[in-house]
C-alpha cells in the first residue's frame, strides 16, 4: 500500500511553484502533480523530477482561470492519484505598476480572474475530499503585498489581501476538521514575477533585485515543506518571510 502523500501545485512551471515541486519531489514520502498551462515545460520539469525525485510524479496541464477545465482536470485523475494531501495554491501574477486610476482593465481581470478565483476553484474541487476524508493541507501563496499597499501595487496588493481573508475564511470552514491551511505571504523573490509584471521589459525586471539579496523559490519551498511536515497537531497559519533588509513591501534598504 502506498503511504506518500500526494501534492497538487499549481504554477509549477516556473518560480515558486516549480521550486516547491522540487522541495517536495526531493522528499521521501510525496508524489507530486505538477500543474500548469505549458505543456513542454510541465513534461521538462516531470522527467527532472523522474531523474532526481523520490516518489511518483504525474502532471495536469490547464489554466487555473477555465474552470471547467480545471474541473476535468481533477476529475481525470485516477484513483490512485485523486486523494489529494496538500493543495499547494500557487499560481498567480502581477501585471503592472501604474496608480489605480490610470491601471490596465485587461490587466486588473487577469490578476483578479487568477490570484482570486483560480485560487478558489481549486479550493472548492480538491477541498470537499479534504473535508470528507478529514485530513489534507492548503497551503496559499500570499503575499506581503496583502497586507498593505504600495505606490502601483493596488489591484495585486488587493488580490494578496483577499487571498489572506479566504485563507483565513476557509481554515475557519474547516476547524471542525483536521485539515490545515496556511497561508505563506513571500517579500521580494527574485523568480519570473518581475518580468511578467513588467510585461517582457527584463531590464526593468533586474532593477526590483538590485542592491538586495532577494529570497529565492527555494527559500519559499523550505516555508511549505516545513508547513507540511510539522506535527499533525500543529498549524502553520501564517507566514511572513521578507529578505534580510526588507522591511516591508515598500521600506527595502538598497545598498547601492
Ligand atoms: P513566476 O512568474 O516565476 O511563476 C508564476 C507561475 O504561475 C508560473 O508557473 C505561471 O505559469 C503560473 N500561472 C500564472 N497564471 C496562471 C494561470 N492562469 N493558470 C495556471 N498557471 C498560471 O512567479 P512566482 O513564482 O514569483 O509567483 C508564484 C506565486 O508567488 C504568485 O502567486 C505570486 O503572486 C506569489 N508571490 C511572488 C513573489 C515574488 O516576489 N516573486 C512574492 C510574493 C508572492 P505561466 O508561465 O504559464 O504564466
Ligand atoms: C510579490 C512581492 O512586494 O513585489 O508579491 O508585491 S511584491
Amino acid at each position: 500500500m502506498n503511504t506518500s502523500k500526494i501534492v497538487l501545485i499549481t504554477g509549477a512551471t516556473s518560480g515558486i511553484g516549480r521550486a516547491c515541486a522540487m522541495k517536495f519531489a526531493s522528499q521521501p514520502g510525496y508524489d507530486v502533480i505538477i500543474t500548469g498551462r505549458k505543456p513542454e515545460l510541465l513534461a521538462d520539469l516531470e522527467a527532472e523530477l523522474k531523474k532526481c525525485g523520490k516518489g511518483r510524479v504525474t502532471t495536469l496541464c490547464f489554466d487555473v482561470r477555465e474552470r471547467g477545465v480545471a474541473f476535468e482536470a481533477i476529475a481525470s485523475l485516477p484513483a490512485d492519484w485523486a486523494e489529494i494531501d496538500v493543495l499547494i495554491n500557487n499560481a498567480g501574477l502581477a501585471l503592472g505598476l501604474e496608480p489605480e486610476y490610470d491601471g490596465s482593465y485587461l490587466d486588473w481581470d487577469t490578476m483578479i480572474d487568477t490570484n482570486i478565483k483560480g485560487l478558489l476553484t481549486m479550493t472548492r474541487l480538491v477541498v470537499p475530499g479534504m473535508v470528507e476524508r478529514n485530513r489534507g493541507h492548503v497551503i496559499n501563496i500570499g503575499s506581503v503585498a496583502g497586507d498593505a499597499a504600495y505606490a502601483g501595487g493596488n489591484v495585486y496588493c488587493a488580490t494578496k489581501a483577499a487571498v489572506k481573508t479566504l485563507t483565513d475564511g476557509l481554515r475557519i470552514d474547516v476547524a471542525h476538521t483536521a485539515v490545515r491551511v496556511t497561508n505563506i505571504k513571500p517579500g521580494l523573490v527574485e523568480t519570473n514575477f518581475s518580468n511578467t509584471r513588467f510585461h517582457g521589459d527584463n531590464a526593468r525586471a533586474d532593477k526590483v533585485y538590485q542592491g538586495i539579496e532577494p529570497l529565492t523559490g527555494d527559500d519559499i519551498a523550505d516555508v511549505a515543506l516545513y508547513a507540511a511536515q510539522a506535527p499533525a497537531h500543529v498549524q502553520i497559519a501564517e507566514v511572513l518571510v521578507l529578505a534580510t533588509h526588507q522591511a516591508s513591501g515598500s521600506v527595502i534598504h538598497r545598498n547601492s
